[in-house]
């Protein structure tokens, strides 16, 4: 990890700065395979299947039977653990439903909003080094309270399939039908439709580049995503009531993620910063995933600032995925963090607790999106449609407004509504 000693705010940028992420030359290859999937269907899928995963694919449709031989295969204490993730997540998001209320704006005229779950949805679930069945209950578990009608799930099945617990946690959430389809083509295959895989409205789902390029390209198309995904990172705001070494495994869980995943220590304490780097320096040593943690950690800082208030600027310049804050005064930092995905306060909330299982949603903008996009919620599978109905008396009250703005505007058509419905009730 770099260490950093009160960097000039003119380097800030600089010094966080992500890993650099650009679709652009992948963005042919990608397209050339969404072409094809579009055109040739599962055909295409399946030849793509065998030309990057050497894995010949029969059946893409996932069967009972198949559900079955996987949730055998699935320990007591994994599914214990999982259904109190799910319980948890669940109630976490039904609070978030909000009920139609009808605004009288003036006697006579009422306009709600009413929100109505996005019929067809589709996740994508990677396969990669480390199998998410853990996403599966972020998107599937508020797309089912949403009240999403079809939920289709990708992952690629490989040569060995695909993982039990993935298998188990999509029947468990209530996922309509899943599919052994990876990659690029799983993307295409949801975008455009099938002959197996029914076609969707909006794509959900974390994955590689090219995975992240092929959602970009459908949403170019029209289709909705949940956001632009980039690798994960974390941000910990420590003073000196942290505990080294709970700081150090934060670190190192944001880090075992991927070689381009990215995590930050800001403190105003020479002292922490030298007591992390020791607790990553031995904690690291006995993590299995060792490799991928210390290439992430390559490119990741340890910075050393002069105030709580410059912390605060920088961190909400960075706008992190995670933040943590590890600090006394946590609850009044709280208040002024304006750009993060989800704040994790105190001593005792690692991210690992939203990661799996507190309530809390773990599909979060990255890349500095946190300026300006939330992260998945029951928001994100419904959409708003507005309704209204004038009276006589609404019209009346109302009519005469509108009639000199589309007067004004040019337009009389629009007025001419107004005018006839006017002269019909005068009569
Ligand atoms: N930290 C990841 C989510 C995750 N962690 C899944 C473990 N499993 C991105 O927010
Ligand atoms: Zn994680």
């Amino acid at each position: 990890m770099q260490y950093i000693r009160y960097p000039e705010k003119s380097t800030w940028n600089s010094i966080l700065q992500r890993p650099a992420f650009d679709t652009r030359d992948l963005e042919s290859r990608v397209a050339a395979i969404l072409d094809d999937v579009k055109a040739n269907g599962d055909a295409a899928i399946r030849k793509y299947a065998l030309q990057f995963d050497k894995a010949e694919l029969n059946e893409l449709s996932i069967s009972e039977a198949q559900f079955e031989a996987a949730a055998a295969q699935v320990s007591e204490e994994l599914k214990a653990a999982i259904q109190q993730a799910k319980s948890n997540i669940e109630t976490f998001h039904k609070r978030q439903a909000e009920a139609t209320t009808v605004v009288e704006t003036m006697p006579g005229v009422q306009c709600w909003r009413r929100a109505t779950a996005i019929e067809k949805v589709g996740l994508y679930i990677p396969g990669g080094s480390a199998p998410l069945f853990s996403t599966i209950l972020m998107l599937g578990i508020p797309a089912k309270l949403a009240g999403c009608k079809e939920i289709v799930l990708c992952s690629p099945a490989g040569k060995g399939g695909i993982h039990p617990a993935i298998l188990y946690t999509a029947q468990l959430v209530g996922i309509t039908r899943v599919f052994g389809i990876g990659g690029v083509q799983a993307i295409g295959a949801m975008a455009y439709g099938t002959e197996s895989v029914p076609r969707v409205y909006k794509i959900f789902g974390p994955g590689n580049q090219y995975v992240t390029c092929a959602k970009q390209l459908v949403s170019k198309a029209g289709l909705a995503i949940d956001m632009p995904a980039g690798p994960s990172e974390v941000a910990v705001l420590a003073d000196d009531t942290c505990v080294p070494d709970f700081v150090a495994a934060d670190l190192l869980s944001q880090a075992e993620h991927g070689p381009d995943s990215q995590v930050v220590l800001v403190t105003t304490s020479e002292k922490v910063i030298t007591d992390v780097k020791a607790a990553v320096e031995k904690q690291l040593a006995e993590l299995p995933r060792r490799d991928i943690a210390e290439k992430a950690l390559g490119n990741s800082k340890l910075l050393l600032v002069q105030s709580l208030d410059e912390a605060m600027e920088l961190l909400n310049a960075y706008a992190p995925e995670h933040l943590i804050v590890a600090c006394a005064d946590d609850e009044a930092i709280a208040d002024r963090v304006v750009n993060a995905g989800s704040v994790f306060l105190g001593n005792y909330s690692p991210e690992s607790a939203g990661d799996y299982a507190s309530g809390t949603n773990h599909t979060l903008p990255t890349n500095g999106y946190a300026t300006a996009y939330s992260g998945v919620s029951l928001d994100s599978f419904v959409k708003k449609i507005t309704f209204q109905r004038l009276s006589h008396e609404g019209l009346q009250q109302l009519g005469p407004f509108i009639e000199t703005m589309a007067a004004a505007e040019g337009l009389d058509a629009h007025k001419l509504a107004v005018t006839v419905r006017l002269k019909a009730i005068n009569n």
